[in-house]
């Protein structure tokens, strides 16, 4: 089953064309969902509709700029380079809860629909279930996923990725 992105329903909002009375109210229900949080997605928003009122836009086109200049300036953007002939290894590093496992598959899956070959390596292998966790990303991404027993050397387990 498909899942309609955080990006089509964006897309779906602005294809509206006019900024009607739902308009503010919506958009600010999806930054939430995006993740953008509340506080932050009332301000933007907020922002968004004193700018609309001041300079008199009433079309969605019109804003789009607007917009992305104030979204662009929470973005921290990780361009990097993939060279395609050799591998190429992210290791994720961050204190317990941030995000690492499931920043793992995001950036599996973006990478694998971008045409790369991708495994995962299940290198913690201290936290309970951690190894079962990323078997569960790996086997939705249909990405090959490394892992070791339980309590085993993390370095052996990147190893063990590095050369399949
Ligand atoms: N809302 C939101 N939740 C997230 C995000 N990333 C991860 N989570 C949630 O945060 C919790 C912890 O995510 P993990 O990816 O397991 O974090 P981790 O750093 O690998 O955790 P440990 O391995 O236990 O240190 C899970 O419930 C995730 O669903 C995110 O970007 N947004
Ligand atoms: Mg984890």
């Amino acid at each position: 089953m498909s899942k309609i992105t955080f990006a089509q329903k964006l897309k779906g909002l602005f294809s509206k064309g006019k900024i009607d009375e739902d308009f503010f109210e919506e958009l600010t229900d999806l930054l939430v969902e995006g993740d953008i949080g509340a506080k932050l997605a009332f301000e933007l928003t907020g922002s968004l509709e004193k700018f609309c009122r001041q300079n008199k836009i009433y079309e969605q086109n019109a804003i789009l700029d607007e917009l992305e200049r104030m979204l662009c300036g929470f973005v921290n953007r990780a361009d990097f380079e993939i060279d395609d002939s050799k591998t190429s290894i992210f290791m994720l590093l961050g204190v317990n809860g941030v995000g690492k496992t499931t920043t793992a598959a995001k950036l599996a899956g973006f990478l694998k629909n971008n045409g790369k070959k991708v495994i995962l390596a299940a290198a913690d292998t201290f936290r309970a279930a951690a190894e079962e966790q990323l078997e569960m990303h790996g086997q939705k991404l249909g990405i090959r996923v490394v892992s070791h027993q339980h309590g085993s050397d993390p370095s052996a387990v990147v190893f063990d990725a590095a050369q399949a």
